[in-house]
């Protein structure tokens, strides 16, 4: 584990120019830039860092862009290109930072999409201000990919069926796993099964709050690269009939729609890794000497570094062509390929790129406290999260046999 290490140079930003992008987004970026660059953030102890730096991101103003403006939003609506210049910023400078910034978008995202005014009003401003941790709790041991196979259950229980003093409300029981701010967040987006439809029609969104008696999120996973995960667990875990949102059975698509908006910021959080990484075998390649040259000077490592570029310039056009078609209103159908497209292309290079820069610092590569090392460790998970590689190639296949 690293603090997070100052950055070679600044990334290189042209692609602003692109006209998927517009006035608001550069600003966005002059102001990011310096302030992400003036951050040191202790992260030897993951789930301290995630707060500090949802603290930091809040009190900048920066978490603004998770929530719309009328709940302490900078933006109407949640803007897919601020987001993903968001993410590829913060990524760039730390993997963690941009973690904590997108999990308060990705667990907030459903109240965004579907809460009433109230729970709007309720939970939005504090994600915002940084002063709420949000989580999104979809997955289950038995259901990671097949989204409508998940088994936990929300049963509504009214006051005339024997609940005692507690009148109408849910009682969540079962189990989600693999939850990003697990037993860190204040509050829980979780995707359960209300009603006897089958498959992706029975499942409902309802907000958890941390302390809720019978959730038990005491259980954390250790994974690779700093990222605080856990397992929940709910044993008559009891909400009141103002958790759901929106209405009951629509939770399945919510949750797609909500992924639909990360997906390509997922993306824009890879691109941030992979330039890094290409910054730093730039940098390696100028300085390194062998065989009375430098690193530079040979074709071979021209070559690798315009490879590397060429990569990432791909997965940017896709991330930046999806996150503009979400902002511009295009259809669903069109919007969920792109983003799908996006995620894959972009997380899949930014591995390839990752790779190519630790092979290129040689046996520094592989020493622990390299940033090419951690970023090896730290882009993996991106190829599986939100929709592993080989779900967003099959739902850019069904779209084909569809169309
Ligand atoms: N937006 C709105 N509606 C959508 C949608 C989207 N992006 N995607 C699917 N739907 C709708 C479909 O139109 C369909 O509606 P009808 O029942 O009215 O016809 C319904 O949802 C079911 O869709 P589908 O049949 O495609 O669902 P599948 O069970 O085949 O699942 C995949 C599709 C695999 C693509 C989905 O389960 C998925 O994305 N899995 C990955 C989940 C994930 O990202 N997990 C990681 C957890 S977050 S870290």
């Amino acid at each position: 584990m690293s603090t997070s290490s100052p950055w070679p140079a600044r990334p290189d930003t042209r692609h602003s120019v692109l006209p998927f992008f517009d006035n608001s987004h550069r600003q966005l970026l002059e102001g990011l830039l310096p302030w992400t660059e003036a951050q040191q953030v202790d992260e030897r102890d993951d789930r301290a860092a995630c707060r500090e730096w949802v603290r930091r991101l809040g009190s900048a103003g920066w978490l603004r862009y998770c929530v719309p403006a009328a709940h302490g939003g900078v933006l109407p609506q949640l803007d897919s290109r601020a987001l993903v210049l968001l993410r590829e910023t913060l990524a760039y400078h730390s993997p963690l930072a941009d973690f904590a910034f997108a999990m308060q978008g990705l667990g907030s995202g459903a109240i965004t999409l579907a809460g009433s005014p109230a729970q709007q009003a309720r939970w939005l401003p504090g994600v915002a201000r940084g002063e709420k941790i949000a989580a999104f709790a979809l997955s289950e041991p038995e259901a990671g990919s097949d989204v409508a196979a998940i088994a936990t259950t929300a049963a509504e229980v009214h006051p005339d069926e024997g609940s005692g003093p507690h009148g109408h409300h849910y009682r969540l029981q079962g189990c989600k796993t693999w939850i990003s701010n697990g037993g860190l967040a204040d509050f829980y987006c979780v995707f359960a099964r209300t009603g006897d439809a089958p498959g992706s029609r029975g499942l409902s969104a309802l907000v958890v709050e941390a302390d809720a008696p019978g959730l038990d999120s005491s259980e954390h996973l250790q994974v690779m690269a700093p990222h605080p995960l856990g397992t929940l667990r709910f044993e008559g875990c009891r909400v009141g009939p103002e958790a759901l949102l929106g209405a009951a059975g629509s939770g399945f698509k919510l949750a797609m729609q909500t992924l639909d908006i990360f997906r390509p910021s997922v993306a824009g959080a890879a691109l941030g890794m992979a330039r890094r990484a290409l910054a730093e075998a730039v940098a390696h390649a100028r300085q390194r000497r062998m065989f009375g040259a430098t690193l530079a000077d040979f074709q071979l490592t021209q070559a690798r570094l315009g490879e590397m570029a060429a990569l990432i310039e791909a997965g940017a056009l896709l991330t930046y062509r999806a996150a503009w078609l979400r902002d511009t209103g295009a259809p669903q159908a069109q919007r969920t390929v792109a983003a799908a497209t996006a995620k894959m292309v972009a997380t899949e290079n930014a591995q390839k790129v990752i790779d190519m820069a630790l092979q290129m610092h040689g046996g520094l590569g592989v020493l622990v406290g390299r940033k090419v090392e951690s970023l090896y460790r730290d882009i993996r998970a991106l190829r599986i999260y939100e929709g592993a590689t080989e779900v967003q190639q099959l739902i850019i296949g069904k779209s084909l046999l569809q169309g």
